[in-house]
């Protein structure tokens, strides 16, 4: 591979950073269907992305596998078969080295770089991109394929560093794993991942604590193997499935009921409830359109998946405190999950409430609540979470037009047009950044939805000859002020320490980051810009601080916006018809 440390840096159409599901994608059709001269920097010494460094016991997706995975090739999608309802970790990552080995993408993949800024030259039209080695690379089109949840946060806590045991964030796990056989195990975080994890760990731990700060709903999993039969179906219906995952808001492999809960009686509520339970997985959350729209509406499934809770754990005061849940269901990023509240009425498991007696520091021995309590520990496992949407962006020095900085323009939270470009950032695109509906949907959708539009974009310009590209400012305040409308049309925002908010890491500014308005409602407006001519960003000149917003989303958003696509003749389409998650 020839990198340049000094002089000149090495000349290439288009860098995408990252190697996961969004890269490996961006790289073939940057590559093969433009043919561009395209590489891909990656950190880690392996593709994969999230399933590259989420090596946690326990570690599988939510999404069921016949919905995760991409949908832009038959033949790719014929190639492989999951063998489980929701793929685990280690499927994922062969996966997606068997996606790089078919797609003959490896030779332009360069692993074990991390890229650490990236400035634009306005002369040149080209963006500088830098490593941690100090390579350089010169790009006309720059893209980011990072992740919304790859910074990992580690909490400051005090004394870690005198700890006398180990310690491994969930999402910086060992890839030699972690043994905890004969070990005093504790882990902070009652997440998605602390969740997946608890039942994983318990099973060859000494002892578990699980220091809780927010109590948690969860729903069975109901994960198995799948039979032939099954496979076979996934195989043969990849159409239907890839219609179907594209027509609902949340990109999932299943409708969101029209019916509402309170227009039930109680005993058909507590029915259709108790159905979805044994159902399991995210599902749950499909049984009545209202869910996130009324809190009466959320009252009924809250009180439900907690009385599941009291029912579940056995000891009285365990279940007291796994179930003082303090917001509406699904407000978070509802967890799924395999015998988690069942691994409680283990003898050697425990919970402790640390939001009745918080954590004061880390000692040598362990860890020490507020009360002088010592839970002596020889394995902590922080599960707690990321800096997401704007943590891997912002761990990269942006420097755009005029010398700008990306995390001075972020200080007050993240402005993008439709989650793909920033404006004072020319040719820069940003798959699933921040205002994408990304984390709200089932991934690989969103994922591929902006790689393909970025791609058609990139190919426009090029076919066009327009050597630069940028977002206005009135589009990005635009379409951020849409992002919130959106988020507060539903009970998302009620969560208030929630990461959708940025509200898990000190100090970052409180903005709804993902679109809650639905993943269908999001490509139709990002195939209109396209379509009006790339309506809100600014061609082959830079971008104009007073033009206008761009009609487009007003049209598509207000009162008198046509139908969303597939909806029923006649139906409205107010933003709470659309509710992502
Ligand atoms: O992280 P989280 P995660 N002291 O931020 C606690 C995706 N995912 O890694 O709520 C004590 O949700 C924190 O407490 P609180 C999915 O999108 C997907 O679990 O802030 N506790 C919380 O309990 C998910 O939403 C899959 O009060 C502290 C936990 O740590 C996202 O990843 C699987 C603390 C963090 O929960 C992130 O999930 C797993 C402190 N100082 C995850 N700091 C798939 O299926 C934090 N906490 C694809």
């Amino acid at each position: 591979m020839t990198t340049q440390t000094g002089g000149r840096p090495q000349s290439l159409d288009a860098v995408i950073v990252g190697a996961g599901f969004a890269g490996l994608y961006q790289l073939h059709l940057l590559r093969d269907r433009l043919g561009l001269k395209a590489r891909v920097l990656e950190t880690g010494d392996g593709v994969g992305g999230t399933w590259y460094w989420n090596r946690y016991p326990g570690a599988r997706c939510d999404s069921e596998s016949h919905s995760y995975r991409y949908f832009f090739s038959r033949e790719l999608h014929e190639s492989w078969d999951y063998s489980e309802r929701y793929p685990g970790q280690e499927e994922i990552r062969a996966y997606l080295n068997h996606v790089a080995d078919t797609l003959a993408l490896r030779p332009d993949i360069q692993l074990s770089t991390r890229v650490t800024a990236a400035a634009w030259d306005e002369a040149a039209r080209r963006w500088t991109v830098t490593t941690e080695a100090g390579e350089r690379f010169s790009c006309r089109w720059l893209i980011t394929a990072v992740g919304c949840l790859s910074s990992a946060n580690v909490p400051a806590i005090p004394g870690l560093e005198d700890f006398r045991g180990e310690w491994h964030h969930t999402g910086r796990w060992p890839h030699e794993g972690v043994d905890f056989a004969g070990k005093r195990v504790g882990q902070v975080g009652t997440g998605s991942t602390g969740i997946q994890a608890v039942p994983v760990i318990a099973e060859t731990a000494q002892t578990l604590t699980v220091f809780q700060r927010t109590a948690n709903y969860s729903v069975p999993a109901r994960n198995g193997p799948l039979n032939e039969q099954r496979k076979q179906e996934w195989r043969d219906n990849f159409e239907e499935v890839r219609k179907l995952v594209r027509s609902t808001p949340n990109a999932h492999p299943f409708r969101i009921s029209t019916d509402k809960a309170m227009d039930q009686d109680a005993e058909t509520r507590r029915a259709r409830y108790e159905k979805a339970w044994e159902v399991g997985g995210l599902r749950f959350r499909a049984v009545f359109h209202d869910l996130l729209l009324s809190k009466a509406a959320n009252d009924t499934a809250a009180e439900f998946l907690k009385g599941k809770i009291r029912e579940i754990v056995k000891d009285p005061e365990t279940a007291a405190v796994l179930s003082d849940i303090d917001h509406p269901y699904a407000a978070k990023r509802p967890p799924i999950d395999t015998n988690y509240f069942d691994t409680f009425n283990k003898d050697h498991v425990d919970v402790v409430d640390v939001r009745a007696d918080p954590i004061r520091r880390i000692v040598p021995e362990g860890i020490e609540l507020e009360s002088g309590k010592v839970h002596e520990l020889d394995v902590i496992v922080f599960a707690t979470g990321f800096d997401a949407m704007t943590g891997p962006l912002l761990s990269i020095d942006f420097q755009g037009a005029d010398g700008r900085r990306l995390k001075d323009d972020w200080a007050a939270g993240p402005k993008t047009w439709v989650g793909v470009a920033i404006p004072g950032y020319p040719n820069l695109f940003t798959v699933t950044g921040p205002g994408s509906p990304s984390v709200l949907a089932n991934m690989i959708v969103p994922i591929e939805q902006h790689v393909e539009w970025i791609a058609d974009c990139i190919e426009t310009m090029e076919r066009e000859g327009v050597d630069r590209i940028e977002a206005t400012p009135a589009a990005a305040e635009a379409w951020m002020s849409h992002v919130n409308d959106a988020a507060n049309a539903t009970l998302l925002p009620q969560a208030g320490h929630s990461w959708y908010l940025g509200a898990n890491v000190p100090g970052k500014p409180r903005v709804f980051m993902p679109y809650a308005g639905g993943m269908v409602r999001f490509r139709q407006i990002c195939d209109a810009v396209a379509a009006r001519g790339y309506e809100g960003f600014a061609m082959g000149a830079p971008a104009d601080p007073a033009a206008p917003p761009p009609p487009v989303l007003a049209e598509l958003t207000g009162p008198d916006a046509p139908p969303l696509p597939g909806a029923p003749a006649g139906a409205k389409t107010s933003l709470i018809e659309a509710p992502g998650v």
